[in-house]
């Protein structure tokens, strides 16, 4: 009986899926891809997500899942009691749902266009630089916004969610660590305490296996 596929790379986005699976209970099956051209580019990926993203996950009936927010409804659908999402009457439920969007809808893309600006803007070298400063600029003012609604010792104070399992890579991103250590002291020790969990040391460690 096939079981849960995903389409990873070590350090992206498709470790809060990991996460998630792992702290959910729920067996996966993780292939990991290189980030080079022939990585996302891989035929395996090409065939089932034509986005070329990761996380992309195979379901058991073969059905393809991306978006990672996505991924974590269907995961909470499947086991409630895990405990990704707080439940419809906890009393930050509805900034766990503005910042669970905000972060998919607002800080990813900012990697999106940033990371390979050359894709957007035909090649022209110049304006690509503009639009990795601009984009960086903007994902800084996004997460100090972020930061004034960042709970402790989890974003939602008391209750660890999803939204935790996301500061953990993106605290590693671009402006990475030291920035978020004096910008937004509370995300980033989320991020900190998220990677320190005990049950996600197997996903932490095959993160940066050669
Ligand atoms: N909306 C997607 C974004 C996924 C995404 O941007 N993943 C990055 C890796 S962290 C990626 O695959 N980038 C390559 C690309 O966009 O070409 C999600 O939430 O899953």
């Amino acid at each position: 009986m096939p079981g849960y596929k995903l389409f990873a790379a070590k350090g992206g986005g498709s470790m809060i899926v990991e996460a998630a699976f792992t702290l959910a209970g729920v067996p996966l099956e993780v292939e990991y891809l290189s980030w080079t051209t022939l990585g996302l580019e891989h035929d395996d990926l090409k065939v089932v997500n034509p986005l070329m993203q990761v996380p992309t996950l195979v379901c058991p009936d073969g059905r393809i899942m991306t978006e990672s927010a996505a991924i974590l409804m269907h995961l909470a659908d499947l086991k409630p009691e895990s405990r990704l999402f707080p439940a419809p009457d906890h009393p930050r439920r509805r900034d766990f749902l503005r910042f669970l969007m905000l972060i998919n809808t607002a800080i990813y893309p900012t990697f999106t266009f940033g990371d390979a600006p050359q894709k957007w803007l035909k090649g022209d070298e110049s304006a690509g630089k503009v639009l990795r400063e601009t984009t960086d600029d903007h994902r800084k003012s996004l997460w100090r916004y972020a930061e004034s609604w960042a709970g402790e010792p989890w974003f939602l104070d008391d209750t660890f969610s999803a939204i935790d399992l996301y500061l953990w890579p993106m605290t590693w991103w671009r402006p990475g660590r030291d920035w978020f250590r004096t910008e937004a002291p509370k995300i980033h020790a989320i991020g900190l305490k998220v990677e320190a969990l005990p049950a996600l040391k197997a996903v932490k460690e095959r993160q940066s296996e050669t």
